[in-house]
Order: structure tokens, then sequence, then C-alpha cells
């Protein structure tokens, strides 16, 4: 169960963040807000108290607070994200993960390690870590060190056609994983019950677990309706004016 979320605000800035999608347009910021702002309650709806940190305007995708830290029950992890104009968020977040978790059980990765947390997936005991465009083998290779120390395991999976593993995959407890694309079929996650994600849906596979509810995005319709049928209590959420910026659900907070 989660007790806490972070996010951060997202900044007028969050125009000019980084995207592979330019044919969606600009987000509109005023739209992105109340976005976010619905997104906080849906968290609080879940059980969790969210920590809001302000918006920082010198880091347009720095709303994609989920890519700076990976935080897990016993420790936390700072990361190095491979975006070269996202390094700069890591700094902001050092304060607010050290009122959550004591200066020794905060690690960080360091260069030439790369790896941003969109590309961590955690199940049970056990961190999946996508090695992707953003995160490197180096990165990976200290990650698992790092957990490793906490009696946590870990591997790696390749991924080459999507941003971050999680774009990709979900993990829903009790065994299931939302799934699509390049991860279906794959050996690594043939062992788990699969909700498969239609390619035309495939920004749906990022979803949240949240204690027993699953937050999805609004205007996947069937991917709504598998996830219902799989016995969970889903909740919408809209974040049209994210996806421009190839961001999902997951990636605008920190669950712990
Ligand atoms: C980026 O390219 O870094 C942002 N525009 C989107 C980050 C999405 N984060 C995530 O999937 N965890």
């Amino acid at each position: 169960m989660f007790k806490n979320a972070i996010v951060r605000r997202p900044a007028p800035s969050m125009v000019e963040g980084i995207t592979s999608a330019p044919h969606l347009g600009q987000p509109d910021y005023l739209l992105a807000l109340r976005q976010h702002d619905a997104y906080i309650k849906a968290l609080e709806g879940c059980g969790v108290a969210v920590k809001v940190l302000e918006a920082a305007p010198d880091y347009p995708d720095s709303c994609f607070v989920e890519d700076v830290a990976v935080l897990t029950p016993s420790c936390a992890l700072i990361t190095n994200p491979g975006a070269p104009t996202r390094q700069g968020e890591v700094a902001m977040i050092v304060d607010c993960i050290k009122g959550f978790y004591p200066e020794e059980k905060i690690g960080r990765i360091d260069s030439p390690g790369t790896l941003e947390g969109g590309d961590v997936m955690m199940v049970g005991n056990h961190f999946y870590i996508g090695q992707s465009a953003r995160t490197n083998a180096a990165g990976a290779r200290q990650m698992l060190d790092f957990l490793l120390g906490y009696g946590y395991s870990g591997s790696t999976a390749a991924l080459s056609k999507i941003l971050h593993l999680k774009t990709g995959l979900s993990y829903l407890e009790n065994d299931t994983l939302l799934i699509t694309g390049e991860f279906v079929g794959q050996p690594d996650f043939a062992a788990f019950r699969q909700i498969i994600v239609p390619p035309e849906e495939a920004y749906a596979a990022n979803c949240i677990w949240v204690n027993g509810k699953v937050i999805v995005p609004a205007g996947f319709p069937d991917t709504a309706r598998a996830i219902a049928l799989a016995g969970y209590e889903i909740v919408l959420v809209d974040t049209s004016e994210f996806r421009k910026l190839d961001g999902g659900l997951s990636c605008l907070s920190l669950r712990f």
C-alpha cells in the first residue's frame, strides 16, 4: 500500500518540453493545470497524502517527477536523467526526499551512469530496469548494486521503440501486468497474468495501481474495460496535455 505521493506542478514552460509527438500540438497550459488538479484529487481519493512541489519554470519537463527518483519501502535513489535538459531537476528533488528518508538510505546514480525512474518497475521485491535511450547499462548496474544492499533483486529489459519501460508496461499488483507493443510475447513477462493493450490504445498501457484502484487515462475505452473486467475499480483521469509531451500517469508522481 502507498501512503504518500510527490508531484510537481507544471510550469508555463512545459510547452517547450521534450516530445516525440509534435503532431499532437503544444500543450494547453491552463488545461494541463486543471488536469493536474484532477490527478492530485484522484491520488488523494486512493488514500495517499500528496506532497505538491512548486513549479520549476527552468525545467519544462519537471512535472514528470517520476524520472528523478526511485522510492522503495526501505530506501530511495536519486537518478541521473539521460536527457541533458532534465539533469538539473535532480537537485530540486533532494530536499523533499530527505524529508521522507534518512540520508544514509538515499543513494545516487552518478555519471557516466544514467537512469530515469520511468524505466523502473517494481514488482514486489524485484525491480525491472529498462535499458532505453535514457537509462544506460552503467546506470542500471549502479541501481542493481544499490538495491542488492537492501535485499531487493533486479533485472534489465531492453527496449528500443518506446521512451521508457513503463511507457509499455504497468504492474497492477496481483501478478497482473498491463502490457503492449514490443513487450508482448517477451519471455521476461510471460509468467504474469497479462492484460494486452491494443496498439491503437498503446498510451493507456501506462496506468497506475494505487491502493487497490487503478488510475487509467481517459479516452481509451477498450483498455479501461479490460482493467475493470480483471476486477479493478478504475478511476479515469484526462492527461491529454501531458501526452503531448510523451508523459503518462506514472510519470506525474512518485508513489511510496
Ligand atoms: C521527457 O521526454 O522526458 C518528457 N517529455 C516525458 C517524460 C515522461 N516520463 C515518464 O515516462 N516517466
